[in-house]
């Protein structure tokens, strides 16, 4: 490589974090963002939007040396917390104890902690630059600032970094210089989501140690504590039928539908009338690229690449590790000898295959979350997935375990959760407890099915 310069698009979690860890081995490093700076206005929505930071976010931050930063303001999340009508609560734990959890962080903080890291470590920031049109033949990048919707030209002669999102517009320009094979599947299903305010003391409203979730078969509702003591929920609804969005229509309908389904929530969200008529709903798909790059010209990681649905709370613990990846692979083509181009084709090829992975298990996991939690089929298969855990810690991982605590690639993830699946619906066909359970058969299956699972160093 002649010269390590890089250009990033976007300025959100993957772009100022690669731009740290790229800066700190000796890239030169250019990012430009849409939005203002936020440590001059803060984020343009003053809501606190938090995400689920799991093993695979945390590691990136931590070869970023701002794991410990980010965790001061983490909320633990040991399990899930399931709302069933006329039921109490229950908790089902994510891992085998404490250090088996998520985390909650705020996404605005993360992102001016990581922002600011980057231009410690020396990255040129552009704000107000959002790219609208990319000229590859003559190394032009056309930017709006959207104060004044004025274009500001600039060219550039580095490999440009498309983390700019769902949305992409670096995609957009890339795919009409050369198709990259786009396609979105939406879900059916959209969300909205409202804040439950601490209580009249002051302190979180209910329980803050976990991620709350009311299933209700087709669609669900789920909290996520804040720092500041306050629950974010969102509520995910299919577009059509009843109920949906098309029945669930004023505040008022939402109303109702509290009343009438999530009656113990409904009194915890004094401003659900008024944030469902201000906000409108997010959308929900899934993005799929057979190309990712344009040689060595322009590269795509994050959402920009694969958004997800959210079910697992991965994609912005996927967009890190696709960070952390292109680093290392970056490096690894200059210290051999190889361009850009052969690290960004490294890249596609060893990480197409565990974001189609992931893409798919945030899939299932909506029905897990929404339909299966409170069934008695699931319940046992759980208590033998921990019977087996306990018998096997080498081999026999449970599902949610590998994608959230490990590093392992996803692919191998989805792959032994689906050979786990077989092993346990087989030998819990036709019993209701784990009384009758074949144990030496079992102990047979995982044997032969499964070699000896390692970490990734
Ligand atoms: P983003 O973080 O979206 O960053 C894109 C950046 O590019 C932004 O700064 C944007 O302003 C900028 N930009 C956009 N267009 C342009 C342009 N044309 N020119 C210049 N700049 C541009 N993931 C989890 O792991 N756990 C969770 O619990 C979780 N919860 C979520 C909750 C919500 C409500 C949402 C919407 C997502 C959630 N996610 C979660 C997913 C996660 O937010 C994304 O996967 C992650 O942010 C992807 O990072 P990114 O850098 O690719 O994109
Ligand atoms: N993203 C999450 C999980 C898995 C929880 C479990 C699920 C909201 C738009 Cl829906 C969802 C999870 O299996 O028990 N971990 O983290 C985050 C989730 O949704 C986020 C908050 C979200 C996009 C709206």
């Amino acid at each position: 490589m002649s010269e390590r310069k890089l250009t990033i698009i976007g300025a959100g979690l993957a772009g100022s974090l690669l731009a740290t860890l790229l800066c700190r081995r000796g890239w030169q490093v250019d990012v430009y963002e849409r939005r203002g700076d936020p440590r001059i206005k803060g984020y343009e929505s003053g809501r606190s939007i938090n995400l689920a930071l799991a093993e695979r976010g945390r590691h990136a931050l931590r070869q970023a040396g701002v794991e410990d930063e980010v965790m001061r303001q983490a909320v633990l999340m040991r399990g899930r917390m399931v709302h069933i009508d006329g039921q109490a609560p229950m908790l089902q734990r994510y891992g085998r104890d404490d250090s088996e959890a998520i985390w909650s962080v705020h996404r605005a903080d993360l992102n001016l902690t990581l922002l600011q890291l980057a231009e410690q470590a020396g990255a040129r920031f552009h704000f107000h630059r959002r790219l609208h049109t990319v000229d590859f033949s003559a190394n032009y990048a056309r930017f709006i600032d959207d104060r004044d919707d004025q274009p500001v030209d600039v060219h550039f002669d580095t490999p440009l970094l498309g983390c700019d999102g769902a949305g992409s517009a670096l995609r957009a320009a890339m795919n009409r210089w050369a198709p990259l094979g786009e396609r979105s599947e939406f879900l059916g299903h959209s969300y909205k989501e409202l804040e439950i305010p601490p209580d009249a003391r002051g302190d979180f409203a209910i329980e803050p140690n976990a991620l709350h979730i009311w299933p209700r078969g087709h669609y669900m509702c789920i909290a996520l504590p804040n720092d500041e003591k306050t629950f974010t929920v969102t509520l995910f609804l299919p577009n059509e039928g009843d109920p949906s969005f098309s029945t669930v229509k004023s505040g008022a309908d939402a109303q109702a539908l509290f009343a009438r389904e999530f009656a113990d929530a409904l009194p915890l969200i004094p401003n659900l009338v008024r944030d469902w008529d201000n906000r409108p709903p997010g959308l929900l798909g899934t993005l799929y690229l057979d190309r990712w790059r344009l040689d060595g010209r322009a590269l795509l990681i994050g959402d920009a690449a694969h958004a997800m649905v959210p079910f697992h709370g991965q994609g912005m613990n996927c967009a890190f590790e696709d960070c952390v990846l292109l680093a290392d692979l970056l490096d690894a083509a200059d210290e051999s000898g190889h361009d850009v181009a052969h690290a960004f084709a490294a890249f596609e090829r060893q990480r197409q295959p565990d974001a189609y992975a992931i893409q798919q298990m945030a899939l299932e996991n909506y029905v897990e979350m929404r339909d299966r939690v409170d069934d008695a089929d699931f319940l046992l298969q759980r208590e033998l997935e921990a019977k087996l855990q306990a018998r096997h810690p080498t081999r026999f991982v449970p599902h949610y375990a590998m994608v959230t605590f490990m590093r392992i690639p996803y692919s191998l993830a989805w792959q032994r959760s689906n050979l786990q699946r077989e092993i346990m619906v087989t030998a819990t066909r036709g019993h209701a407890s784990l009384d009758g359970i074949d144990w030496s058969a079992l102990d047979a299956a995982v044997l032969e099915k499964l070699s000896v699972l390692q970490d990734a160093p």
